[in-house]
């Protein structure tokens, strides 16, 4: 695995590179253009000068988070081609400056959705929280005030002021759009960009809506393991792949993501991994990355990406706002630092005694076959 974090751009991100590198084993970015709007193409010379700033700090660019997808495409509007070419002159321009993986999402009108961006831990630490009885009460139309008042001054991923605006409009563009719909403008989205997507090496890791279920009445689709084979089956490449988002698939407690991982392998181009702690099936909070701090058992998380020989970028996800630090919510430095040592220190862990394992296994046969040799067959 490639240890990463995720970075928002100078200007955006009250984490600067210098730091990112400090943290041990972090050798690597994902990182965006973030004030391009959706549907607008991202010039070569503008991903170059990402790269160059990026490479000047003694990092790499691992990924981009995100390349957001035009409204038109999800509802597959009629302009809709005008976006998918302009998506396409975005990867091409990616892959010529040799980036080759891309997170995106799927989810109508709303990125993820919490109903609490500083919902305060009994350690004092505070986190982004969702409840579903806050949800049933809130009109969606308010739902970006709420979230705006507890930013820290960030525009927060995926709720840009200027879509927002129009929310009204949004959903009512919506209103035709179900599941089934959904499913097929992601059909005939993929369709189209995979050539460019095989011409230069591009991973496509699409991202779990969140949380894994219908907001304010929105379909969502990409929330199982079921919707993903599926997803998977429409276009059947292997550039079509997912981000495996353990906070985002875990919103959902039938979601084994172990067994999700197994499953997936090869398709997982991309890993979140972060834990939550449930107060009830609708009512959770985002926990440190630590197994018993939450619900997941993160061993069991990390391990599963063993065994699939995970080798691909992975980073840590949301983390507390910890120590008097004021960032964006969910990315501050130093509870994601903390998840992203935990988790390194996890793998090595696996690895080591995985191979100790294949070890003792050597030990244990030549020592066998050292003891048969005393054995006189007859
Ligand atoms: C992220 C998502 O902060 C987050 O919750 O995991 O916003 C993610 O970047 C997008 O959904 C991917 O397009
Ligand atoms: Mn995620």
């Amino acid at each position: 695995m490639e240890m990463t974090l995720r970075w928002f751009g100078e200007g955006f991100d009250t984490v600067s590179l210098d730091k990112i590198r400090q943290i041990p084993g972090v050798k690597g970015v994902i990182t965006t253009l973030y004030d391009k709007a959706p549907g607008e193409v991202w010039k070569r010379e503008e991903i170059h000068a990402l790269k160059e700033k990026v490479e000047n700090a003694g990092l790499k660019i691992s990924g981009i988070e995100s390349v957001n997808i035009h409204d038109s495409i999800k509802i597959g509007s009629p302009d809709r081609d005008l976006y998918i070419d302009n998506y396409i002159e975005t990867l091409e321009n990616l892959g010529k400056e040799d980036i080759h993986l891309v997170c995106y999402n799927f989810m109508p009108v709303f990125d993820w959705t919490r109903t609490e961006l500083a919902r305060v831990r009994p350690d004092g630490s505070t986190v982004l929280a969702y409840s579903q009885k806050a949800i049933d009460n809130l009109d969606p139309e308010k739902m970006f005030e709420s979230i705006n008042k507890d930013s820290n001054g960030a525009i927060l991923p995926g709720w840009e002021p200027e879509r927002m605006a129009t929310i009204k409009e949004l959903f009512e563009k919506y209103k035709d759009v179900d599941e089934e719909k959904l499913f097929e403008n992601l059909k005939y989205f993929l369709e189209k960009i995979m050539p460019v997507c095989d011409e230069y090496d591009i991973n496509m890791a699409i991202h779990p809506d969140d949380p894994a279920w219908s907001v304010f009445g929105l379909p969502r689709i990409i929330i199982n393991l079921e919707n993903l084979q599926r997803m998977m089956k429409m276009v059947d490449n292997p550039h079509n792949g997912v981000t495996f988002c353990a906070g985002s698939y875990g919103t959902n407690r039938e979601n084994d993501l172990p067994t999700m991982i197994r499953t997936l392998k090869d398709r997982i181009h991309f890993a979140h991994v972060r834990n939550l702690k449930f107060n009830s099936d609708d009512d959770f909070e985002e926990a440190s990355h630590l197994s018993s701090d939450g619900d997941f058992d993160m061993y069991e998380i990390m391990k599963a990406l063993y065994d699939i020989n995970y080798d691909k970028p992975i980073r840590p996800d949301h983390g507390r706002m910890i120590w008097g630090e004021v960032a964006m919510p969910g990315y501050g430095l130093y509870d994601r630092a903390l998840g992203a040592a935990y988790l390194n220190g996890l793998w090595e862990a696996i690895c080591k005694s995985n191979k100790m394992n294949g070890l003792s296994m050597r030990i244990l046969n030549t020592y066998k076959m050292e003891g048969e040799k005393n054995v006189t067959y007859r």
